[in-house]
Parts: C-alpha cells; structure tokens; sequence
C-alpha cells in the first residue's frame, strides 16, 4: 500500500547541478563512486608523498598536499609556483591517471567549458581540524581555463566570496563524489575550505589512514601552463 504521508513529507531531492554563481557549478555525485579514485590517490601518494608545504609567511598549511601531472603547484619560502619535479624526490610528479583526466574533461564540459586539457591534478589531502584560509587559486598562465575540484571523503563547508575575501560568502556543503567547475569570470574568486568536522559516529566508507584517522581528498585540476 502506499504511504502519503510518507510521501508528503519526503524531503524534495537536491538539484544534481547548482549554478553556486556565475561561472560556478555545482555537480552533485558527478565522480561517484570514489573508491577507484581513492585507490589512485593512495598510487600517487606511494610516489609523491603527502607533505605539509610551507607558505611564503612562513606559516605550515594544515592540509597535506601531493600532486600528478606533467607540473605540480608548490609552495615554500620562496612563494608559490609550478613545479615539473617534486621537490622531495627530484623526480617527475605521477603521471596523471586516465580516469582522472577523463573525469576533468567531461566535468568541465559539464560546467560549460569544452576543450578542457588539465596539465596538473593538486591533491589535498584534510585530517579533521584541517582547513584552507581563503585564496584564490591564481598561479596560472592562462586564467581563461577552467578550475574543476573533486571532493572525495568526509564532507566538508566550501565558501565562495568571489571578487574580494571580504564578501559575504555563499556557503555549500561539499559531498563525497560533488565536483565544483568555475571559470570565466569567476576564475579569479576567492573561496575557502572550513576546519574539517569530525564525522558523528563512524564513517563507513570515507578513507581513513590508521594513523591520521578519517579523511577528505581534493583533486583540483588546472591548467598551469
Ligand atoms: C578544497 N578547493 O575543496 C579546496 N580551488 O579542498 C579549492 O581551493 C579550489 O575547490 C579552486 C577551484 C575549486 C576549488
Ligand atoms: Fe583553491
């Protein structure tokens, strides 16, 4: 039999895709299911090890970061840049996944921008407490290129500010498997990742490493040169 008042009080679906602002979309499970991408991820990072990168101030960044690609962003002392080694190992970075590469383009498609040839995947990589201050990502040759981030793991709170960091942010929630794509003229806006949360009770099936407990990945792909 069926149930109405189960029925009317169903909560409504989330749209599968959300223009967030001009330029920016988001798509809701585009790269679900993320186990084989997590697997991938743990193959780079065998490679290229998650590291904590110093910030040009002189501060240590809370969310570990490794990379694939022909270029890896960087940064130190010296300030942030393109790098076509990994600074650990003096080796090229991984090569970036085929899965990878495809998931970016028909992402980026999706978002509105066809041609898509990302050049380097950064991966980050959040503990709970992890956060990212807001930046805007900006060490790009050709900024006409879009910017399509994966979200893979514990969820997260994204806010968009857009021109300046002093705007009122729109603030979503970032799902495992969402995908942002932006560009245009939002390519230059400036967003921020919150402290992560601790999951309430356990998380069956977010990655988790037996030391640092459960975690989110980042996959953003860019086109640096
Ligand atoms: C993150 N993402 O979601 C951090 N940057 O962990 C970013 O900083 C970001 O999601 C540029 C474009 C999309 C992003
Ligand atoms: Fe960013």
């Amino acid at each position: 039999m069926p149930e109405p008042q189960a029925q009317l009080f169903a909560p409504a679906p989330l749209p599968r895709e959300e223009l967030i602002a001009t330029c920016v979309t988001l798509l809701r499970g585009f790269a679900a299911p993320t186990a084989a991408l997590v697997a991938a991820i743990e193959a780079i990072a065998a490679q290229a090890p998650f590291r904590c990168l110093q910030t040009p101030g002189g501060g240590t960044m809370s969310v570990a970061m490794s990379n694939c690609g022909a270029w890896g962003w960087h940064s130190d002392r010296r300030g942030y840049r393109y790098v076509a080694q990994d600074p650990l190992s003096a080796q090229a970075w991984p090569a970036m996944p085929a899965a990878f590469l495809g998931l970016a383009q028909a992402a980026a498609l999706r978002g509105g921008f066809p041609g898509f040839e990302p050049d380097c995947c950064l991966v980050n990589r959040y503990v709970v407490g992890a956060q990212m201050g807001a930046h805007r990502d900006f060490d790009e040759l050709d900024m006409r290129h879009p910017i399509v981030s994966v979200s893979i793991g514990l969820p997260a709170r994204f806010s968009w500010h857009g021109a300046t960091r002093r705007e009122p942010a729109r603030k979503l929630a970032l799902h495992d498997g969402d995908v942002l794509v932006w560009g245009g003229e939002a390519r230059a806006g400036y967003h921020a990742v919150s402290r992560l949360a601790a999951p309430v009770g356990d998380a069956p099936g977010v990655p988790r490493d037996p030391e640092l407990g459960p975690l989110r990945y980042n996959l953003t792909f860019r086109r640096a040169r």
